[in-house]
């Protein structure tokens, strides 16, 4: 599978789900700014809104969304136990996703990191967070994981929390919050994927500044 990226993206939540798997994968730097990969190909002919994460398929189809390329990886590598097998488990697997992908993610989190985004939706998204985080913080309190074990709800949860500082939200203020995240940070497939794309994003920054 190819997984079309950016460093600090949401799409990280894809490459510690194949980390996780131990499964090989080709990965593809997108820079979002410009539209192209960092091979100079144009991103927008494979997805024409520029987003990452874009993932191509072992039969060559190319996925959207978070979400679905989440599912597809967890389900494509079974062995990884990265969704539940069964139908509740799938279910509360899906819920999860969903809140993370609309309620945190696009709700809370695009606004706030926004570099165009309106001072009226940053201050909607910020009324937007706390409902949210004290949902979260309720279910997260005293749990390891989001279901029984570690999935891929997990990896994507992971990857938006990193983003609450640079959003100006005090982690401090969901301490429940806080403890899950900084355990998971320390899970190998998370911590390496935040090691080995923390040196892509400073090499990101510096190719802006220097543009
Ligand atoms: N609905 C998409 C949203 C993906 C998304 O927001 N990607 C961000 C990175 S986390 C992105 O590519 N932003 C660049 C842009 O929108 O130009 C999904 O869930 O995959």
């Amino acid at each position: 599978m190819d997984l079309y990226f950016a460093p600090f993206a949401c799409s990280m939540a894809t490459r510690i789900a194949f980390y996780e798997a131990g499964a090989e994968a080709r990965y593809i730097e997108v820079d979002t700014k410009t539209g192209r990969t960092l091979a100079g190909d144009d991103f927008l002919a494979i997805n024409p809104l520029g987003q990452v994460p874009v993932l191509r398929t072992d039969e060559g189809w190319l996925l959207t969304e978070n979400a679905a390329i989440l599912q597809h990886v967890a389900e494509r590598l079974p062995a990884a136990g990265l969704m539940p097998e069964d139908g509740l488990g799938r279910d509360r697997l899906r819920e999860w996703l969903s809140f993370v992908s609309t309620e945190l993610h696009k709700a809370v989190f695009t606004p706030l990191l926004s570099s165009w985004a309106p001072d009226g939706a940053k201050a909607f998204a910020r009324e937007l967070a706390g409902p949210r985080f004290d949902r979260l913080s309720r279910h997260l309190d005293g749990r390891p994981f989001l279901l029984d074990r570690f999935g891929v709800a997990d990896a994507y949860l992971a990857v938006v929390l990193i983003w609450t500082r640079a959003a100006g939200l005090d982690p401090a203020a969901w301490p429940a919050v806080r403890a899950w995240h900084k355990a998971i940070l320390e899970r190998p497939s998370v911590a390496r994927a935040v090691r080995e794309e923390r040196v892509l994003y400073e090499a990101e920054q510096a190719r802006h500044a220097a543009a």
